[in-house]
């Protein structure tokens, strides 16, 4: 059985085939592929094939597939209970090692997800000002609650629709949406409607429109401006947390939000997410306050466990010059490669995150990242994995390169890039629509 094989079964049996929309491949066309497993940064599938992986399971992956210490600790946690619904000395353990690594966070509450973990804060922000409106940006993605699915990024992108149906209008109506780095709509829409705002909640880094940098003060405008109305301030760190430096963006740079939400590399590939704040605010949820929250597998041993090992190999092994070194080598060789080609394409990296933005120009929002040219990007997607090598099946998501990646992979990689030849592709099936290749006809 092979990938396309696998793809036809599963889709008699599971909504598109998928599991989450975004692996359906409706970015890019074609069909999906079906990985068998993972060792460091690479991936074996179904289809026989090695591929290097820049999309690290969206994230999580941060020490590359199957790190050995991280194996060996969930197989020590497993062995010794998957779930038990009680209490822990490890998640004790666990709390108070995010709590150090992040000196602004002085309480963590595990949850399952980095959805769950927004679910969570917004409704914590909620209880804790008693008010009910919340401003969120445009094309910035925060899990599939009712009331994030406006104006959302990721996988709605994708899909062609930046809301979902089925989400009560009323909880949309109490959203406001801004466009990301525009501070100045922020300060109008906090002026006019502040005390009646629980939260602005931004991804500090934006990772699902692509990767989209705050522009100089943004994040501090944001900061100041609610903190002027008793507003709260929410760092989404799904993506951004531990992934620059052995702790968050905000403490990187200085400014701290009120809520923190985590998930991803805090499980090391693990099912987990985490909201963290000052012991002021976290004592609002329950049993010390009022806002409920609770979950059957919340502070799962294995999942700990994975998300222990991890943090404590980024703190004692620091990949993070190395992963910052081989991000820049990719993207200065991506645009060295775009300006020999001709082609319409810049890079936009940080640290070990990057994204291949199909046009010239610098990518400041959601309307620039959707002004990219999504067919070359889908051409570039198909020519890389024929090449050997697996990037996020969407021009509106960030690539990872991992503290496993080496210098050959990047080298590799740009060496595929170089031998893109969009003229010579075969066109690309995108469910029913063929798309051709070279003059975009
Ligand atoms: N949160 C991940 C995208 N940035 C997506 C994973 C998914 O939607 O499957």
């Amino acid at each position: 059985m092979n990938s396309k094989q696998w793809f036809e079964r599963a889709r008699k049996v599971i909504p598109g085939g998928v599991n989450s929309p975004v692996r359906a491949f409706n970015g890019v066309g074609g069909t999906p592929v079906y990985f068998k497993s993972g060792k460091g940064a690479t991936v074996q599938t179904e289809d026989g094939t090695e591929l290097v992986d820049f999309c690290g399971s969206w994230g999580p992956l941060i020490l590359g597939h199957a790190r050995e210490e991280v194996v060996e600790a969930v197989a020590k946690a497993a062995a010794d209970g998957l779930s038990f619904g009680a209490n822990t000395a490890k998640e004790a353990e666990f709390a108070e090692l995010v709590c150090s690594m992040v000196p602004d966070i002085e309480m963590i509450r595990l949850v399952s997800s980095g959805t769950e973990a927004v679910m969570t804060a917004i409704r914590l922000a909620r209880g804790y000002t008693g008010r009910r409106k919340i401003l969120k940006f445009d094309g910035c993605y925060h899990g599939h609650t009712d009331y994030m699915l406006v104006a959302s990024g990721s996988g709605l992108l994708t899909g062609g629709i930046s809301s979902s149906a089925g989400v009560s209008p009323s909880a949309t109506a109490e959203v406001f949406v801004a466009p990301y780095n525009d501070l100045a709509a922020v300060q109008e829409i906090l002026k006019a409607n502040g005390d009646e705002i629980a939260a602005v909640i931004v991804e500090p880094i934006a990772g699902n429109m692509g990767l989209v940098e705050p522009a100089e003060g943004f994040l501090e405008g944001l900061r100041a401006a609610t903190a002027e109305c008793g507003t709260l301030l929410i760092f989404d760190e799904v993506i951004n947390g531990f992934r620059l430096g052995p702790t968050t963006y905000g403490n990187l740079c200085g400014i701290v939000p009120d809520i923190t939400t985590l998930g991803k590399i805090i499980g090391g590939g693990m099912p987990i997410g985490a909201i963290g704040g000052s012991t002021e605010i976290m004592s609002t949820l329950a049993p010390l306050g009022p806002v409920y929250q609770a979950g059957t597998l919340s502070g799962n041993p294995v999942a700990v466990a994975a998300g222990m090992k991890t943090l404590e190999l980024l703190r004692d092994e620091n990949p993070y010059p190395k992963m910052e070194e081989l991000g820049k080598r990719l993207a200065d060789g991506v645009e060295r490669i775009a300006t020999e080609k001709g082609l319409d394409l810049h890079c936009a990296q940080r640290g070990g995150m990057f994204t291949p933005f199909f046009r010239k120009a610098p990518v400041h929002n959601l309307d620039d990242s959707k002004a990219c040219d999504q067919q070359a990007h889908a051409h570039y997607f198909h020519h890389m994995l024929d090449a050997g090598f697996y990037t996020p099946p969407s021009g509106f998501e960030v690539a990872f390169v991992s503290a496993a990646h080496t210098e050959a992979d990047i080298d590799a990689f740009l060496q595929a890039l170089e031998n893109w030849n969009r003229a010579k592709q075969s066109e690309i099936i995108f469910g029913t629509k063929i798309v051709t290749n070279g003059n975009g006809s």
